[in-house]
């Protein structure tokens, strides 16, 4: 069975004006339709491998043979970052993060102010391309970020991802060009925090 890249669960426009139409529409259909062709390409006559989610794919990536190692992390590492990345957020989303999972912020963090800080100079601090993830490490919330389509699965010490943004140019160029740290901020008004709170809950 070849991969596929999900639908959206909302149009395109839906997350305008922090992220605009057109970008969306790039981004879904060109860049996540590429990394998916390509891992089809490279797991070609790979029927094991095939037969496995994408989510068992990441976690184990040393089973995967070392001569499309590679283009699998870097190509189904696009395909599990940006199908996760589509559900983290949503249309009139943003506010601010409720019940259990504001409570550890706060503990965390100090305030939901104090993650949001963290988390931007993590996305900021991402030299090229990547991504900054608020993750469940050891039970514990931690703000981490990762090179290239590297997932979670990849950081030191793993991860579980509570929410996280693409830092990659082709997710913000086009409105925001290289001013990253607005498309951070801007960011924060999409979020879906009760997709957020569901992830927390089953990580910690
Ligand atoms: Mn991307």
């Amino acid at each position: 069975m070849a991969f596929t890249v999900p639908p959206l669960t909302y149009s395109f426009d839906a997350l305008e004006p922090y992220i605009d139409a057109k970008t969306m529409e790039i981004h879904h259909d060109k860049h996540h339709g590429a990394y998916v062709t390509n891992l089809n390409k490279a797991l070609d006559g790979h029927a094991d491998l095939q037969a496995k989610s994408i989510d068992d794919i990441m976690k184990n990536l040393d089973a995967v043979p070392e001569n499309i190692r590679t283009a699998v992390r870097n190509n189904g590492g696009g395909h599990w970052n940006h199908s996760l990345f589509w559900t983290l957020m949503k249309k009139g989303g943003g506010g601010e993060p409720k019940g259990d999972l504001a409570a550890a912020i706060n503990s965390t963090f100090g305030s939901f102010a104090g993650l949001q800080e963290k988390f931007a100079a993590a996305g900021l601090a991402r030299f090229g391309s990547g991504w900054a993830w608020l993750v469940v490490r050891d039970g514990k919330l931690a703000i981490d970020s990762s090179p290239n389509q590297d997932t979670p699965y990849q950081l030191s010490g793993q991860g579980k991802a509570v929410t996280g943004i693409d830092v990659w140019e082709h997710a913000y160029y086009l409105k925001y060009q290289n001013v990253r740290a607005e498309y951070i901020k801007a960011w924060w008004n999409v979020v879906d925090w009760d997709k957020a709170a569901a992830l927390y809950a089953s990580a910690k």
